[in-house]
């Protein structure tokens, strides 16, 4: 959210009073009762496990870290949109097409929202999906794995922000362009925006088995900048809400030409509706190519391309779109657990609206309509209003809801959360936050059925709370026990990546549901070598591939002789083990791409390019026995067309010792002993 700020700096006055909030030293926090009971709140004792498992964007990192609540413990940084050279994710031969865009191989991309997928409402544990948001795409993780599973690109879009927000039934995730642009693409004067520019709205269909998605339709709109969005709930059902700023459809200087109107929009889309649209024939299939990446059961991962997708029209469908009047340059959009309530958080404005859905419904049939932005009829505000709370901070984005009828907004400029009863906007409490909240978290909070407990805000801006680390200071995460009627400071802890918004469930929801191992004979790797016996290397031309083992502690085989420089030697690694948490690594010296981390029974491929003549080590880079420091071997290259044969140590190879056999046509060599 970092591009928001500089939209505050019109606010005049708005930012003279954060500057105020925010500079005036160290404030005493306001810690539970005393520090001890806080202390005592978030300790989980040594060999105790956490309550909840937390899902946090990393941001500009890309990927996702999990925490265990209440102890802010990180737990694993899963890599998803950016390649990570711990594991070799986005370098290793099978995980390298999980990075396939139109646009080419991008290893890197800005992640902002994890959504847990959900049965009836209600975090199930199965999934987690999150957005791309700079070359947009959404991706899947799987929750007995821990392991990003696929990954759609959304065509058409671009900057994939409204993404990706499940329906209760799973049916749908939904991805909303944030800039909107030509679609198709073309070479237009960007003054052209409000005639050439559109906004789609894409919802990608999930299979309730394989959790798959596909591009189910897009809904092509105005050309606004559509920010977020959440699915409607319980008589909401089969709705969509989606933020827009940039109402005024300016194509320069947003910072101040997008910020005139009082009021913009949120897009209520009935879901349903376009389904049936689409049923009916409404729409056109458009060419468009984007890619679809998914790992296989094999572990290894493919890219299927898609060519077109079907684009509808509001205009082609009456009722599926309205637009609710909403101030002032809306962030989030917020659904709470009754499914009754839709809550945004106007950046610029001065109250929070809550609107009603049983109003939008009576008022989308009394069709009392203020006018229409193409033909999309636009709601009268206080038609569908509910209330406003009044005096709620500065800055509000985003809300999340308890079990009791209460909601949690995030104040960005007066750095605070404001706890609110959500049928009257009655103010309950307020607690200031360390420093400039974004997004803030309750378990299940933006569900039918929140699991309460805490709230965890999400702030921007670290400033003096931790120890300082150079010009880049740690983001901050800040736990408050929400149980009682006023919420109390319990814990700060640092976050990697820069966290937008995140989601939590209980641990007994997945922990005893873990894959624990990969089972070697059913690895499918067309390069696995399953037994040591099998270990050996291949020359196809300056192809080498070297088909390893890994066993505590030892590679098979672990001497190569007769690589020459300029060869690509692709080293399958197959972890042997069938032991839980008994991963091996392996590097190599030079090697330029990235290590790997095998899990037991898999296999992982890393391609080394020697560049010039020597002797180098490859070892084992996870302290994973007694001997893992003599998990290592040697690779001898020789200078292009040496006569060294290939070669190698091992069971049925004895380098050194061995008898060498070239076979003569391929250029395949192998060994065999006396
Ligand atoms: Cu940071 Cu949801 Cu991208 Cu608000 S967003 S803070
Ligand atoms: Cu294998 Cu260390």
């Amino acid at each position: 959210m970092r591009s928001e700020r500089a939209g505050f700096r019109y606010a005049g006055g708005m930012v003279i009073a954060a500057t105020l909030l925010m500079s005036c030293g160290r404030p005493a926090a306001r810690i539970g009762d005393t520090a001890a009971d806080a202390a005592q709140r978030v300790y989980v004792a040594p060999g105790q496990y956490d309550e909840f498992y937390a899902f946090m964007s990393g941001g500009f990192d890309g990927q996702v870290g999990v925490y265990g609540l209440p102890s802010g413990r990180l737990l694993r940084h899963v890599p998803v949109f950016s390649q990570n050279p711990e594991n070799g994710w986005g370098y290793t031969e099978q995980t390298k097409a999980m990075m396939n865009t139109s646009f080419g191989f991008i290893p890197w991309d800005d992640s902002h929202h994890p959504q847990l997928s959900q049965t009836d409402g209600v975090p199930d544990g199965r999934w987690l999906f999150i957005n791309g948001n700079n070359t947009p795409r959404i991706a899947r993780l799987d929750l007995t794995r821990f392991e990003t599973e696929e990954i759609l690109e959304i065509p058409n879009s671009a900057g994939n922000h409204a993404s990706p927000f499940v329906t209760p039934d799973n049916r749908y995730v939904v991805a909303g362009t944030r800039f909107s642009v030509p679609t198709p693409q073309k070479d237009v004067p960007i003054a052209d925006y409000r005639q050439d520019f559109a906004g789609l709205l894409t919802f990608a269909r999930v299979d309730s088995v394989t959790g798959r998605m596909t591009i189910a339709f897009q809904i092509r709109m105005p050309g606004f900048d559509y920010d977020l969005s959440h699915a409607g709930k319980g008589p909401s059902n089969g709705w969509s809400f989606f933020t827009s700023y940039n109402s005024e459809q300016a194509s320069a200087l947003k910072e101040v030409n997008a910020s005139q109107n009082d009021k913009d929009y949120i897009a209520a889309v009935n879901w349903k509706r376009a389904e049936q649209c689409v049923a009916d024939g409404k729409g056109a299939m458009e060419p468009a190519r984007y890619a679809h990446n998914i790992m296989g059961e094999d572990g290894i991962a493919r890219t299927e391309w898609g060519t077109s997708v079907k684009v509808i029209l509001p205009s082609d469908c009456p009722e599926m779109v309205y637009f609710l009047p909403t101030p002032k340059s809306p962030h989030g959009v917020d659904v709470d657990p009754t499914g009754e309530y839709i809550v945004s958080g106007g950046k610029l404005a001065t109250v929070i609206p809550v609107h009603s859905f049983s109003k939008m419904m009576q008022a989308i049939q009394n069709k009392s309509f203020s006018g229409d932005v193409n033909g999309i009829p636009v709601l009268k505000y206080e038609s569908v209003l509910s209330c406003e709370v009044q005096n709620p901070g500065l800055g509000p984005l985003h809300n999340e809801f308890d079990d009791k009828g209460n909601a949690y907004s995030s104040m960005f400029i007066s750095s605070e959360i404001v706890k609110w009863r959500v049928k009257d906007c009655q103010v309950l409490d307020r607690a200031p936050v360390y420093y400039s909240i974004g997004h803030l978290m309750v378990p299940g909070g933006d569900s039918r059925k929140p699991f309460g407990k805490y709230v965890i805000a999400l702030n921007k801006i670290t400033k003096d709370r931790y120890l300082p680390t150079g010009p880049e200071l740690a983001q901050s995460a800040q736990l408050f026990d929400i149980s009682g009627d006023k919420m109390k400071l319990l814990l700060d802890f640092p976050t990697i990546g820069e966290p937008h918004y995140a989601q939590a469930l209980p641990a007994s929801m997945i922990k005893d549901r873990q894959q624990k191992i990969y089972t070697l004979d059913t690895n499918a790797d067309p390069f696995a070598t399953k037994s040591e016996k099998n270990a050996r290397v291949v020359r196809k031309g300056t192809r080498v591939d070297v088909y390893m083992t890994a066993i505590r502690s030892h590679f098979v085989p672990d001497n190569i002789e007769g690589l020459q420089v300029g060869d690509s030697v692709f080293f399958h690694v197959t972890n042997l083990e069938q032991d839980w948490d008994v991963p091996h690594g392996f590097a190599a010296m030079g090697a330029t791409t990235a290590e790997l981390l095998i899990m037991p029974g898999q296999t992982r491929t890393l391609v080394w390019v020697p560049v010039r003549v020597g002797v180098y080590p490859f070892y084992c880079t996870d302290f994973c026995s007694a001997l893992h420091q003599e998990m290592q071997g040697y690779a001898r290259v020789s200078a292009r067309g040496s006569s060294v044969p290939l070669a190698w140590n091992g069971p049925s190879g004895t380098l050194g010792k061995a008898k060498q056999v070239a076979s003569s046509h391929s250029g395949h060599a192998a060994v065999t002993t006396d």
